[in-house]
């Protein structure tokens, strides 16, 4: 057998950071995904042996990928079983409901927890195998809540920090867990614990002195002989990358074009959502068809484009949704639009970034209304997209994002008045008034960017300074 290749850092994800493509041959190609935590990470990994840890989609044997832009691939196995079990189970059926706020029942289901503690187990094993003595290890997000802790226990010399990307809920909810200690002791296998907001640090560190009598604050736990550290690290997005793209000629024609395509009306409405139920779509589409119905939007004037790419289709609550979505939108187009006029273009392929830039462009008003989000980086992408210093965003609260563009046109999603009056005032707004509060916008994102985000958390995990000094030279 050959010798593991082993790296000073190791990012642990539950999917590996690539899409096999289909070639114009038919073979079949692996190609980096345009995801953000790839985008800021990479300026690092491709500078430091690095090793990503995570599952490449499918079921059965794991393939063996090529390095992907020089970082290592190392794959973990699912089987069937693991695929139903732990990721459309316990990560997507129990915590990710639980965690937002309960909007759908959360389904708790023994085999879903033993599968769970067996998948993160594999992933635990499978990153202490790649990863060097005293390697910084990175563990992402809620599918992953054990490894910190299993890996501990394998290999007590590595350095250990575990992000969620998702909100972390108040005691209430997360108390209702039947595994509640487990997990919590799982993450606190960690140096360093991130979350998208303070509030969420609080969370954490009242649960922890709760549930297993820690002493902690919402900076610092004491466990065993070891202190871990908590703290709000933002996630961004690569702001300069977003703007270059929505900057190029070729961009601002499809601009353009898509707006003649959309019967050139006064003002465009945008949503780009994953189809998920914490997303608030439906809510929306509600408050969208009473303004059609009290008057106060025509649909030759006003256009929504609502597209919402499906995800997670093999878990029921997301079957269900997308087809409420559908019959709602199937109903007010069919109730307010016209012959080649639809109230609503609803669109659920997937886009390529730059097709998404120019629908950026194209937006007077982007509506992202999530009942509850960890951030919303697609909010983000639209400040970024919008280089003329235009175009009015209308937030839901209780989204991560509004902690930080405060500037935006913030709103209530649970209130059906209040989402509509949000949409009037934004659809509104004077010029002088958008193009002001999406310069502060713009200029908070140039400054709070992916690579400040991936910079402040790993220098908060590597007190040596080793790794961050690598990124800030590149
Ligand atoms: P998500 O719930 O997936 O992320 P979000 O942050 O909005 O939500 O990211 C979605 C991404 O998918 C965006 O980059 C967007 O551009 C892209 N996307 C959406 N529809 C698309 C389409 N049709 N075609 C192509 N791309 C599309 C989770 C958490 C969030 C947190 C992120 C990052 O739920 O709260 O912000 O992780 O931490």
């Amino acid at each position: 057998m050959p010798e593991m290749r082993q790296s000073s850092l190791v990012v642990v994800a539950n999917r590996l950071p690539i899409d096999d493509n289909q070639a114009p041959d038919g073979a079949c190609e692996w190609r980096r995904s345009p995801g953000g935590l790839v985008s800021a990470l990479h300026p690092l990994l491709r500078h430091t042996p690095a090793t990503w840890v995570g599952w490449a989609g499918g079921t059965g044997t794991a393939p063996a990928l090529p390095d992907v832009d020089g970082v290592r691939m190392h794959t973990v196995a699912l089987s069937h079983d693991d695929l139903r079990d732990h990721y459309e189970g316990f990560a997507n059926a129990t915590l990710w409901p639980l965690y937002h706020d309960s909007v759908e029942q959360p389904q708790h289901h023994r085999r879903w927890w033993e599968a769970y503690q067996r998948v993160n187990q594999r992933f635990a094993e499978a990153t202490s195998e790649v990863a060097e003595q005293g390697a910084v290890v990175w563990v992402q997000d809620y599918h992953l809540h054990l490894v910190p802790g299993q890996l501990r226990a394998l290999r007590p010399d590595l350095r250990i920090g575990f992000f969620l990307h998702v909100p972390f809920p108040p005691p209430e909810l997360f108390m209702q867990l039947p595994r509640r200690a487990e997990l919590l002791r799982g993450m606190l296998g960690a140096d360093l614990v991130g979350f998208q907001r303070a509030q969420a640090a609080h969370n954490f560190a009242q649960l922890v002195t709760k549930v297993l009598e820690l002493p902690a604050t919402d900076r610092r736990i004491g466990i065993d002989d070891r202190v871990v550290r908590i703290g709000a690290f933002p996630v961004s997005i690569d702001t300069a990358e977003m703007a270059a793209l929505a900057s190029r000629p070729d961009v601002a024609a499809r601009a353009r074009r898509l707006r003649q395509d959309l019967g050139d009306p006064r003002q465009v409405i945008l949503s780009v959502d994953r189809m998920d139920y914490t997303k608030g779509i439906e809510q929306r589409l509600k408050a969208y068809s009473e303004l059609l119905a009290g008057g106060d939007v025509k649909v030759r004037d006003t256009v929504l484009v609502q597209v919402a790419m499906p995800s997670r289709e093999r878990v029921g609550q997301y079957q269900i949704l997308r087809e409420r979505i559908e019959r709602e939108v199937g109903r007010i187009n069919g109730e307010f639009g016209r012959v080649g006029e639809p109230a609503i273009h609803y669109l659920t392929r997937p886009f390529d970034r730059a097709e998404l830039a120019a629908l950026y462009r194209v937006a007077d008003v982007m509506a992202v209304t999530p009942l509850r989000d960890g951030m919303n980086l697609v909010a983000k992408e639209y400040v970024a997209a919008r280089v003329d210093d235009d175009g009015a965003l209308l937030l839901s609260e209780f989204a991560g994002t509004a902690a930080e563009l405060s500037q935006a046109y913030l709103v209530n999603p649970h209130d059906l008045e209040g989402l509509k009056q949000g949409l009037r005032a934004a659809l509104r707004a004077s010029p002088a008034d958008v193009t002001e509060r999406m310069r502060a916008m713009r200029a908070h994102l140039h400054r709070h960017d992916i690579r400040a985000w991936a910079r402040s958390y790993l220098s908060a995990l590597d007190e040596t300074g080793t790794l961050v000094s690598r990124l800030t030279s590149t």
